[in-house]
């Protein structure tokens, strides 16, 4: 019993950080993911903000909570709007931020392993090319 309630302390812990999770170095502000069911996709939008002296380049970003995830751009074609894939990742310059946000790059989980509502929190790695991979829990928020 003791243990089951030091792992709700943590559970409490991460969930209380999860908005402004923080290396000093990198920092990752208002992270959510919005809603969806099982086997469809769902987004994840936030702030990274690179406090370094040098640009920071994000590869990849994983969850278990999708099948897989992709770095997205929405562009628009002709009035269109269309998702294309960033497989090279973006770059947060120097002393400054990159916004994930809707309509513009976001993070895409792509066939949700099970359905995500309101109130529910994944975990999702962030990989870097020069930083240690950083971990975080986001909430699940309507955007
Ligand atoms: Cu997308």
């Amino acid at each position: 019993m003791k243990r089951q309630g030091a792992v709700g302390f943590l559970l409490l812990l991460l969930w209380a950080c999860s908005s402004s999770d923080s290396t000093g170095e990198l920092e990752f502000r208002n992270f959510r993911a919005t809603p969806g069911k099982e086997g469809f996709n769902a987004a994840l939008y936030g702030v990274i903000e690179n406090n370094t002296d040098f640009p920071e380049t994000l590869r990849t970003v994983t969850s278990p909570a999708a099948k897989v995830t992709e770095i997205h751009r929405t562009v628009h074609t002709d009035g269109i709007a269309m998702m294309q894939p960033v497989p090279e990742g973006v770059v947060i310059p120097p002393h400054s931020t990159f916004s994930f946000r809707p309509g513009d790059y976001h993070i895409m989980l792509i066939q949700l392993r099970r359905s995500l509502s309101v109130g529910d929190s994944i975990e999702v790695a962030f990989s870097f090319a020069r930083k240690p991979s950083q971990y975080i829990v986001v909430s699940v928020k309507r955007r």
